[in-house]
C-alpha cells in the first residue's frame, strides 16, 4: 500500500507516474519540524536503512549523511556525500516496522541516517516542499515491489546490450576501433560493442561526426555492424557555441537554450570550450534535442550513452571573469597564508561550483524556475528527450540508452554506469554495493565501468571485476585517457579472460530471463541477503548479492586473496567455474565456509535444487 503525503508546494519531477491521492494529515512515524524543514525518525538499535541509489558506502546506509545533489565528481571516496544522482527511495527495515519512503521533489535534501546522533534519521530540505510516499508492504521484496508499481516500468535495451562492451576514452580514428575489433576477433573473445567517447565527434560536437579521423561514418558503421560490433557513441549536455553549426544556431534562433536573469544564453565551458545548455525540462526543447539523435541513427547507429548531464561545468564565462578581476587584486600584493588560500581556493573551486547553478534559468511547466531548484532534473530530462525520441523514432527497434546522471523516473528511459570509479579494489567492493540499491529505484540495466575508470588498473584486478561483471546486465570495460590501456588482450591471461566472457554469454538466456522478469514483475535483479531471509547474520553480510530468484553470488574482491568467507544462509549447491564447461560443484550447508577461488574462478551458489541453465557461448550475443 502506498500513501502520498504533501508538503508546501512541490515541484513536479514526473517520477511517479501512478496517480494517488493526497492522503490529508500527519505524516506517519516521522516528526515533522517546519521550522528546521525536517523530518525526522528514532531508529532502533537493529533498524536498518537501504536504498537511496547509486551512493557511496555498504548496503545498509546507517551511519552516514547522504545529500541528494548530482554532483560530477570523480573520486568516490566514503566521505563523499553526493554522487551523480538523486534516487530518494529508502527502507527502515526494524524489528517492528518495516516501511519505504519515497521523497520526491528536485530539490537537495539531506538525509543524515543515525550520523549526527545514532539513534535519529533526518532528513531535511533546503525548502520545504515535496511529497513523500510512505510503502508498506508484507516484507522488504513487497516494499520495493510496491514502490516500482507506482513508478512505471524499467527500460529494456536491445538484446545485444547484455553483450560485453570494450570502451577507452578514447579510440581516436577508425583504425583504432578497428583494431580493438581485430584483437577481439583473432583472440575469439566475444564482443558486442565499441563504445566511441568524446573524439569521435568535430570538435566535440554532438550530433557531429570527425570525417579526418572517421571517413565515412555510414559505411564504418555498416562495416563493424557486419561484423556484428555496435559502435556506441557518446552525447555530452553541452551544445558548442561555434557559427555555422547547426544545432547551437538552431538552438539559439529558437530560444531552446537556459537563460541568465538578463535573458540572455548561459556561457559555460566544457569539453568544446564554450558552450550552451539545452533546457531539457522544456518539453519542446526535449522533443527537438531528441530529434536530433537522428542524425546517428539515420548513420546505422544503435545505441548511445548520455554524459556531463549533472551538468558538469568546468567554469561559466561570467565566474572566470570574476576570478580573473580578483587575481588582479592579488598581483603584487604579498600573498599572506590567508589571501594565499583564498586565491588559490578562488581557482580551484572554480568547476561545478553552486553560485553557478544558481545562475540560470529554465522554462519548466510554463514557469521560470532557477536551476539549483531543479538540478537534479537535468540529467534525467536529456535522458528522457532521449527516450521520447525514441519511441518516435525507432518504434520497433530498442536503441541502447544509459546515462551518467540520473533521477528516479529516468529509469524508464534508459540505464545508468556508476560514472567515473577509480581502479581500486573497494571499487569493485562498491560497485557489488551499488547494484542492489539502484535496482530498488527502478534502475536494471546498470553496471559500473569493469576494471576502474581512472588510475592504473592491474591484471588480477580487472580479472577479478570482469568475474562480476558476468552478472551486471551492463558489461563494459572502460578507462580514462592517460591511465593503463586496459582492454583485456593486452595482459598475459588472456585466455583466462576469455573463459570469463564466454561464461557471461553461455549464461546469456539465463541472465537475460531474470533481467525480463525483474523489469515485468517490478523485482530487483540484484538483493541484498536480507531481502530472502530473515536470520540476523543475513542481514549483515555485504559482500554478497542474491541475483534473480536462483542464485547467490560471492564476488573475490581482495588483491592476493585466493580464495574468500561466504556465509550461506541456506543450504545450496556451490558451482566454481573456471569456464563454462569446465567446473566443480559442491553441496554446501548452511553456515560459513571459507571456499577457494583462484583467479579466474567465478563462484556460484545455486538455491533450492534450481538447475542452472548454460548455452554454448557464441562470439555474439545474435
Ligand atoms: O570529464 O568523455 O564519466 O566515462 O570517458 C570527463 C570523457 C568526461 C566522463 C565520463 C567518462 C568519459 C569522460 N567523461
Amino acid at each position: 500500500m502506498v500513501r502520498k503525503y504533501r508538503i508546501g508546494e512541490p515541484i513536479p519531477t514526473d517520477s511517479v507516474v501512478a496517480e494517488i491521492e493526497i492522503t490529508s494529515g500527519e505524516i506517519p512515524f516521522f516528526t515533522r519540524d517546519d521550522e528546521k524543514k525536517s523530518l525526522s525518525l528514532e531508529l532502533g538499535d537493529s533498524d536498518r536503512i537501504w536504498g537511496l541509489g547509486e551512493t557511496t558506502r555498504g548496503m545498509n546506509k546507517r551511519g552516514w549523511i547522504y545529500i541528494s545533489n548530482n554532483t560530477d565528481d570523480p573520486v568516490h571516496t566514503e566521505d563523499k556525500k553526493s554522487l551523480y544522482a538523486s534516487q530518494n527511495f529508502l527502507i527502515v527495515d526494524g524489528n517492528d516496522r518495516k516501511f519505504g519512503i519515497y521523497v520526491d521533489t528536485p530539490e537537495r535534501v539531506t538525509f543524515d541516517i543515525g550520523y549526527t546522533k545514532a539513534s535519529q534519521l533526518v532528513i531535511s530540505f533546503d525548502d520545504f516542499d515535496f511529497d513523500i510516499y510512505v510503502v508498506q508492504g508484507e516484507n522488504l521484496k513487497d516494499i520495493v515491489h510496491q514502490f516500482r508499481k507506482i513508478i512505471g516500468k524499467s527500460y529494456v535495451p536491445p538484446k545485444w546490450a547484455f553483450g560485453y562492451g570494450q570502451c577507452r576514452w578514447s579510440y581516436m580514428n577508425a583504425d583504432e576501433v578497428r583494431e580493438v575489433a581485430d584483437k577481439y576477433d583473432k583472440a575469439g573473445i566475444p564482443l558486442d560493442m565499441i563504445y566511441l567517447d568524446i573524439d569521435y565527434m568535430e570538435r566535440y560536437k554532438d550530433f557531429t561526426v570527425d570525417d579526418k579521423a572517421f571517413p565515412d561514418f555510414p559505411a564504418f558503421v555498416k562495416e563493424m555492424k557486419d561484423r556484428g560490433i555496435h559502435l556506441v557513441p557518446i552525447i555530452d549536455a553541452g551544445v558548442k557555441i561555434e557559427e555555422g553549426y547547426n544545432v547551437y544556431e538552431e538552438g539559439v534562433a529558437n530560444d531552446y537554450f537556459c537563460k541568465k536573469e538578463n535573458g540572455e544564453n548561459l556561457v559555460a565551458a566544457v569539453w568544446p570550450g564554450k558552450v550552451h545548455f539545452p533546457d531539457f525540462l522544456d518539453d519542446k526543447v526535449r522533443k527537438w534535442f531528441g530529434n536530433k539523435y537522428k542524425v546517428l541513427l539515420d548513420m546505422g547507429i544503435e545505441g548511445f550513452w548520455n554524459d556531463m548531464n549533472e551538468p558538469a561545468i568546468f567554469y561559466t564565462e561570467d565566474h572566470l571573469k570574476e576570478v580573473f578581476e580578483k587575481i588582479e587584486d592579488y598581483k603584487g600584493r604579498n600573498l599572506d597564508i590567508n589571501s594565499f588560500f583564498e586565491f588559490k581556493d578562488l581557482v580551484g573551486t572554480i568547476s561545478n561550483n553552486p553560485e553557478d547553478y544558481k545562475r540560470f534559468y529554465h522554462n519548466y511547466k510554463g514557469r521560470k524556475i532557477r536551476h539549483d531548484k531543479v538540478h537534479n532534473l537535468y540529467g534525467y530530462n536529456m535522458t528522457r528527450a532521449a527516450g521520447e525520441a525514441f519511441e518516435r523514432l525507432s518504434p520497433d527497434k530498442p536503441i541502447l540508452m544509459f546515462s551518467r546522471s540520473s533521477f528516479v523516473g529516468m529509469h524508464r528511459y534508459g540505464g545508468v554506469w556508476c560514472g567515473d570509479n577509480m581502479s581500486w579494489w573497494s571499487h569493485l567492493l562498491l560497485n557489488i554495493q551499488q547494484m542492489p540499491a539502484l535496482n530498488m529505484c527502478g534502475f536494471l540495466y546498470s553496471g559500473a565501468d569493469i576494471g576502474g575508470f581512472g588510475a592504473d588498473t592491474t591484471e588480477d584486478l580487472l580479472l577479478r571485476w570482469t568475474a562480476f561483471g558476468i552478472f551486471t546486465p551492463l558489461f563494459r570495460n572502460h578507462s580514462a585517457m592517460g591511465t593503463r590501456r586496459q582492454e583485456i588482450y593486452r595482459f598475459e591471461k588472456i585466455e583466462t579472460f576469455k573463459k570469463l566472457i564466454e561464461l557471461r554469454y553461455s549464461l546469456l538466456p539465463f541472465l537475460y530471463c531474470e533481467f525480463m522478469k525483474a523489469v515485468e514483475q517490478d523485482e530487483m535483479l540484484f538483493k541484498p541477503l536480507r531481502f530472502e531471509y530473515e536470520d540476523e547474520r543475513s542481514a549483515e553480510v555485504e559482500d554478497q548479492l542474491l541475483f534473480g530468484e536462483h542464485l547467490m553470488l560471492a564476488p573475490v574482491y581482495k588483491q592476493n586473496a585466493t580464495g574468500r568467507y561466504v556465509y550461506l544462509p541456506e543450504d545450496m549447491k556451490m558451482f566454481r567455474f573456471r569456464a563454462y564447461n569446465d567446473y566443480d560443484e559442491q553441496e554446501l550447508t548452511k553456515g560459513d565456509h571459507y571456499v577457494k577461488a583462484d583467479l579466474g574462478e567465478v563462484l556460484v551458489f545455486v538455491r533450492n535444487g534450481f538447475e542452472l541453465p548454460l548455452v554454448k557461448p557464441a562470439l555474439r550475443v545474435e
